[in-house]
């Protein structure tokens, strides 16, 4: 059962050694050396992919960029507890879930260059673009699991999202009603301690994953930077889930190492202290230390992984800058499914104002106001 820890769950700690801790540890038993390679590998791949992204919008091939810097265990660990029907509901910054979900790399760019409306083709992979409208994804993710609830489908749906999400009221929305019509959706919060410059503390003056109770669902709190704590906690609330036992909330403690976006400086609202001290914690280390450990990391194994992070990097740097641009006009496309009077009226001047043709003083169509 998931229940309210006093501690954070754990199965490795940050030197690498394994905690005793057999409840969790057998929701794992099966993940052995080549699989903790995996988790290794997508974990540093990610990373990699994330700063060649950084690079890209300090160069100006991207518009913005949302890093999940020092959030990978969190992020690989609960998408390695999915199945391919699952369907993810994500934030922005969900970058190593969508690698996991099979995203092609060099999709993952696509909207932040403004290159398209989206990154990906959500129905391939069953997980929904970056979103940028903070907790709207709880809503979405319940929505679609009491509907495949009431299709008799056993499937779990997960929401992503952050500690500061949580103060909005579709997470509270979203909680209330999943508890109620026990929709199998699993919250997963990230809590990487800032939204933006607000600190956690100021969000709750309880742990985040204590506020599940109050809405009638169990909550966990997990050490999110302990990838193989994440897969256990994540397999549990989602075979919770498939298997009509309803929601759960999953707290994941992880720490943003980067700036909130390219357009954040996190100097000026938090100490460098603060972050040392999540750097010594962090996720990749305490992997590579575990295989050294139990003697499963060699040359050869590290070699092949900085060459799949070379690729990969390169991959994304060419698929991006490759991008073609957009029709201008494409911004008004897919903003409802049929026609719209005021997005006809706004496409046909904004084609006058680039085609120099001021046209402003026309009247509006019918049925519109400006
Ligand atoms: C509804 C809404 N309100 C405000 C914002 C502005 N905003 C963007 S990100 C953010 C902070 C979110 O923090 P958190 O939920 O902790 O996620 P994190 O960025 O830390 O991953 C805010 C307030 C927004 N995008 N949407
Ligand atoms: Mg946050």
């Amino acid at each position: 059962m998931l229940n309210p820890s006093e501690y954070p769950v754990q199965l490795v700690q940050p030197d690498g050694h394994r905690v005793l801790a057999p409840e969790h540890a057998a929701l794992v038993a099966d993940v052995g050396p080549e699989q903790i390679r995996a988790l290794y590998q997508d974990m540093v791949l990610t990373r990699r992919i994330d700063t060649e992204a950084t690079a890209l919008q300090r160069q100006g091939e991207l518009g913005l960029w949302a890093p999940l810097f020092g959030q990978e265990a969190a992020q690989v660990g609960s998408a390695h507890a999915l199945q391919a029907d699952d369907y993810v509901f994500c934030g922005y910054r969900e970058t190593a879930v969508a690698y996991c979900r099979g995203v092609p790399p060099g999709d993952l760019t696509r909207l932040w260059r403004g290159a398209a409306h989206h990154c990906w083709d959500p129905h391939a992979v069953n997980m929904t673009n970056p979103n940028i409208v903070v907790g709207s994804q709880g809503l979405h993710a319940t929505g679609y699991a009491f509907a495949a609830h009431m299709d008799g489908a056993d499937i779990a749906t997960i929401a992503y999202f952050g500690d500061g999400a949580t103060s909005q009221g579709d997470i509270a929305e979203a909680l209330g009603f999943a508890a109620s019509w026990c929709a199998p959706v699993v919250f997963f919060c990230q809590n990487n301690h800032w939204a933006i410059s607000e600190p956690v503390q100021l969000q709750s003056s309880t742990p985040l994953a204590h506020r599940a109770y109050g809405y009638g669902m169990p909550g966990v709190q997990v050490d999110g930077n302990d990838v193989l704590a994440v897969l256990a906690v994540t397999r549990q609330a989602v075979a919770r889930a498939r298997f009509g036992g309803g929601p759960s909330f999953i707290e994941a403690l992880t720490y943003r190492m980067g700036p909130h976006t390219t357009a954040d400086d996190p100097t000026r609202y938090r100490s460098d202290a603060e972050t040392e001290q999540w750097a010594r914690r962090d996720p990749i280390d305490r992997i590579r230390r575990l295989l050294e450990l139990e003697g499963h990391w060699d040359d050869e194994f590290a070699r092949h992984i900085a060459e799949q992070a070379d690729d990969v990097a390169h991959l994304v740097r060419t698929a991006t800058i490759g991008m073609p641009d957009p029709a201008p006009t494409e911004l008004f496309d897919h903003v409802y499914n049929t026609p719209h009077p005021l997005i006809t009226e706004q496409r046909r001047e904004y084609l006058e104002y680039l085609t120099g043709d001021p046209g402003w003083s026309s009247a509006p169509p019918e049925g519109v106001s400006r």
